[in-house]
């Protein structure tokens, strides 16, 4: 029988961490999860599984490379999947020196401890990057072989993480691989991420919650996956026979405006949109009512518009399959989830009155 397999995940109270865990452990795994402290414990995306007695949590952080050689040299993972990240683009613009030490430097902290715990020929390693590596894109689609043009110091220093890595495999023949994944989202993602704010708002609007809906650059494109479907392919790439990058993407593009009409629709909210630029509004078709409105509060110093990913390399080699979600099957996903949340709120502060 061969030997049961233990990974450790970074970021495993984060959207895809705590998914990854979850399928990691549906596999078999012992599952190790590093935590930061914070004053509030909000763990709600692994509170279901924390009584797993494969399940484990540990307290580190990317910024302490003590922290990590303890971390690493304790678990003795066969896989480490590195996904602690700051990883709000436009934060990283007003946090950008605490957003390198952790996106780009602790990519090496990681790498380091690795090599100090003496675990460099059996340890395998995926790394978290972003098609915010094309940034300012020079090809469209992106593909593996597209020069990066990092926008935002989030870019720039997931740029530094993607070389290092790469580094590491060439210089000391490590198991290192990065996941170049587009933007994937799910009814876990983060409320400040431009779809989970506008599924969330637009659930709260229905339901009197919430009487506007601000967003930024409407027009911005964006290549959008299920989380769900994107955790199997960072396995997939530890799965492999040689350690090799990856685009993660499902080859399908939609505006910020498309995915609002959308799940708008979702609720039972039929929208359009009249006027330009900052002046651009979301009105209800049934009412007359402006529900979404322009705030340049939401627009960038520099700003990626234009992301749309090939999957060619990760089908072929992986046989990974990247429409396996639709876009209006995730748009729903995440509507009809928030849909729910809306609806208790309502009924608790009815409740109430
Ligand atoms: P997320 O929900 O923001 O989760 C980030 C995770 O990193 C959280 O668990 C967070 O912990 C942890 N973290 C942050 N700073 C840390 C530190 N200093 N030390 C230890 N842990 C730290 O992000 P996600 O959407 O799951 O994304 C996962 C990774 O993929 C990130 O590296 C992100 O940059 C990258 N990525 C995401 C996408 C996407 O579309 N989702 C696309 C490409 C790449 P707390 O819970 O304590 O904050
Ligand atoms: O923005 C525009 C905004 O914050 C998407 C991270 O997971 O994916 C994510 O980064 C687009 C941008 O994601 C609002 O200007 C308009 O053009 O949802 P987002 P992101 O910046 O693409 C990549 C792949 C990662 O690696 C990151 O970790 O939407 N937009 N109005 C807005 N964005 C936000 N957040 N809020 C708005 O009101």
């Amino acid at each position: 029988m061969s030997k049961r397999k233990t990974a450790l995940i970074t970021g495993v109270t984060g959207q895809d961490g705590s998914y990854l865990a979850e399928f990691l452990l549906s596999k078999g795994y012992d599952v190790h999860g590093c935590i930061r402290r914070s004053s509030t414990d909000y763990r709600e995306r692994i509170d279901h599984i924390e009584g797993n007695p494969d399940f484990h949590l540990h307290y580190a952080d990317l910024s302490d490379s003590v922290s990590l050689v303890k971390l690493i040299g304790e678990v003795k993972p066969d896989e480490i999947y590195n996904l602690a990240a700051q990883s709000h683009v436009q934060v990283s613009f007003d946090v950008p020196e605490y957003t390198a030490n952790v996106d780009a430097l602790g990519v090496l902290r990681i790498l380091e401890a690795v090599r100090l715990c003496g675990l460099a020929d059996t340890c395998r390693i995926y790394q978290a990057s972003t098609s915010e590596l094309f940034g300012r894109v020079e090809e469209v689609p992106q593909r593996e072989t597209t020069p990066f043009h990092p926008y935002s110091p989030y870019a720039v220093a997931k740029q530094y993480g993607y070389w290092i890595i790469r580094e590491y495999r060439d210089a000391y023949h490590m198991f290192c691989c990065n996941g170049i994944l587009f933007n994937h989202e799910s009814e876990r993602r983060g409320e400040t991420f431009v779809t989970r704010k506008i599924t969330l708002a637009a659930s709260r609007i229905k339901y009197g919650l919430q009487e506007k809906l601000y967003l930024g650059n409407l027009s911005s494109r964006r290549d959008w996956g299920y989380a769900k479907d994107y955790i199997e392919c960072m396995w997939l790439i530890l799965q492999s026979d040689e350690p090799d990058d990856y685009v993660i993407a499902t080859g399908e593009q939609h505006t910020v405006r498309e995915f609002a009409l959308l799940a708008f629709h979702d609720v039972g909210i039929e929208l359009e949109f009249t006027g330009e630029g900052p002046d651009e509004k979301g009105i209800d078709k049934a009412t007359g009512r402006t529900l979404i409105e322009v705030s340049p509060d939401f627009y960038r110093p520099t700003d990626v518009v234009n992301l749309l990913g090939d999957p060619t390399k990760a089908k072929a080699k992986l046989g990974w399959n990247p429409q396996k979600t639709s876009f209006e099957e995730l748009v729903k996903i995440m509507a009809d989830s928030d849909l729910r949340k809306a609806e208790a709120e309502a009924r608790t502060r009815d409740l109430r009155q």
